[in-house]
């Protein structure tokens, strides 16, 4: 194709925007998972979106926040790095919560930064209009935002005059990717995020945070079937027992609901195998971070 444009939109914000939510929307499939709790994402993935002659490589990063731990900190920088000369930098932030301290943290970094910045009030659908306005006033005495959206990844709300503002604004060149690839994370990479998607559905607390999913053997049958085997890490004993369930049972519903994915994302049929394994330090095991994505950082 002649006359194509491609470049990058890093997708920053604090946790539970709705970015990973926004990156599927735009793709118009799910390349990243959600949830409704905050650390969703851990690391970066590029969500692949066309637009008439544009192809959009949009960046979708962890939440930025106050980091504690080792894995937080490591998230936090992937966020940066993911924005670091991005051709776009999209600032998302839930409307409905507003400029809380992630949210004004982030806004205050993004002042200085010199990527181009758009500004993009997500959640309409919950969120009133004044409070809207009220919230991108705000934002644009602060930074200098090219424009401001106003969306719900959620209903699509919006959704479509922002791909096309993002689509005019990428330079031009060829597309980087083929054109039905829809982001740049492997399959396996992609099933253990499925399975990790039910972890942060169906646990609660701290579980989420204390736990990875790691993928041990990938095994392509002679019937067309592929055999998974992932092992959830967790902390403690007893983070082992709440993943278990009664009887198993709760370790079951993840496996099912996690497998259905995985094999409508592969569209074969899966049998998958998961193990909890005790891992006091995972958090600490360099080898985690790089199955992950991430960097380690000291
Ligand atoms: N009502 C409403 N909810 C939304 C919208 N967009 C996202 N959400 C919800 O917000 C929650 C967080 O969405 P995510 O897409 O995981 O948010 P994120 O910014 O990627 O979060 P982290 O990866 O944890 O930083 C989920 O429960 C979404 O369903 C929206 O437009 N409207
Ligand atoms: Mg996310």
């Amino acid at each position: 194709m002649t006359d194509t444009s491609c470049g990058s939109i890093a997708i920053v914000g604090a946790p539970n925007a709705g970015k990973s939510t926004l990156v599927n929307a735009l793709v118009g499939q799910k390349v990243a998972i959600v949830s409704s709790k905050v650390q969703t994402t851990r690391t970066r993935l590029i969500g692949i979106a066309t637009e008439g002659s544009a192809q959009l490589l949009l960046i979708d990063t962890p939440g930025i926040f106050a980091p504690r731990r080792r894995l937080d900190r490591a998230m936090v920088r992937a966020a940066w790095e993911g924005a670091e000369g991005a051709d776009l930098i999209a600032f998302v932030v839930d409307a409905k919560t507003g400029f809380r301290d992630d949210a004004t943290a982030i806004l205050e970094s993004l002042i200085h930064r010199p990527e181009p910045k758009l500004l993009v009030l997500n959640k309409v659908d919950i969120t009133a209009k004044t409070r809207l306005l009220d919230l991108a006033a705000h934002a644009n005495s602060l930074a200098a935002f090219r424009d401001t959206y106003f969306v719900s990844a959620n209903t699509g709300d919006g959704v479509a005059e922002l791909k096309g503002a993002l689509a005019a604004a990428m330079p031009p060149g060829p597309w980087h990717f083929p054109e039905d690839q829809l982001t740049d994370a492997t399959t396996r990479l992609m099933a253990a995020e499925i399975t990790r998607e039910q972890i942060y559905n169906q646990l609660h607390a701290e579980l989420p945070y204390s736990s990875a999913v790691e993928t041990e053997k990938w095994e392509e049958r002679r019937d067309g079937s592929i055999a998974i085997h992932q092992q959830i890490l967790v902390e403690r004993d007893s983070q082992r027992a709440i993943v278990l369930g009664k009887s198993g049972n709760r370790l079951k519903e993840i496996g099912s609901t996690a497998r259905a994915g995985i094999s409508e994302l592969t569209g074969k049929k899966v049998h998958l195998f998961l193990h909890v394994k005790v891992k006091e330090d995972w958090t600490e095991d360099r080898a985690v971070y790089r199955d992950s994505g991430l960097d380690w950082v000291d």
